[in-house]
């Protein structure tokens, strides 16, 4: 017999992996290299110049995010911060749900946060790093 309607019809969302960041190449306003913001590969980085820009990771489909997950870039001093906002799909609107620092080196920090189920993230420079280099990120992705 066929569902018509199903009603109460739910699916729980997955859990984001490493696998779900790198879907759709980031887009945005930074100002080199944004596709490097999340290609897998964490010896190749984007960099922001200007408090502001920013980087969207679109995943594709709604995915349960916990953890924040950032590798750096010896441009870095790692003094510099992105705000990490997640979509919110209740409320339709971008919502701050982390600071990251800039990290100085090609190594992961893991960093929980409030659990969310979004479909996209976005990193904005809120505080540029001083190093010279401008603020730089090696790989950036929200996992479970
Ligand atoms: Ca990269």
């Amino acid at each position: 017999m066929l569902v018509e309607n199903p009603g109460s019809f739910t699916q729980a969302a997955l859990e984001a992996v490493a696998a779900h960041n790198i879907v759709n190449p980031a887009t945005g306003t930074f100002a080199t290299n944004i596709v490097n913001t999340n290609d897998n590969n964490i010896a190749t980085n984007s960099v922001a110049t200007v408090v502001g820009q920013y980087a969207i990771i679109d995943f594709g489909r709604v995915l349960r995010i916990r953890k924040s997950r950032m590798c750096g870039h010896n441009n870095n001093n790692g003094d510099g911060s992105f705000r990490v906002d997640y979509y919110d799909l209740v409320v339709h609107a971008w919502t701050t749900w982390c600071v990251v620092p800039t990290r100085t080196g090609a190594t992961w920090s893991e960093v929980i946060q409030t659990e969310q189920l979004t479909d996209k993230i976005r990193l904005t420079l809120l505080v540029d790093d001083t190093k010279g280099f401008n603020s730089n990120v090696g790989e950036f992705h929200a996992i479970y």
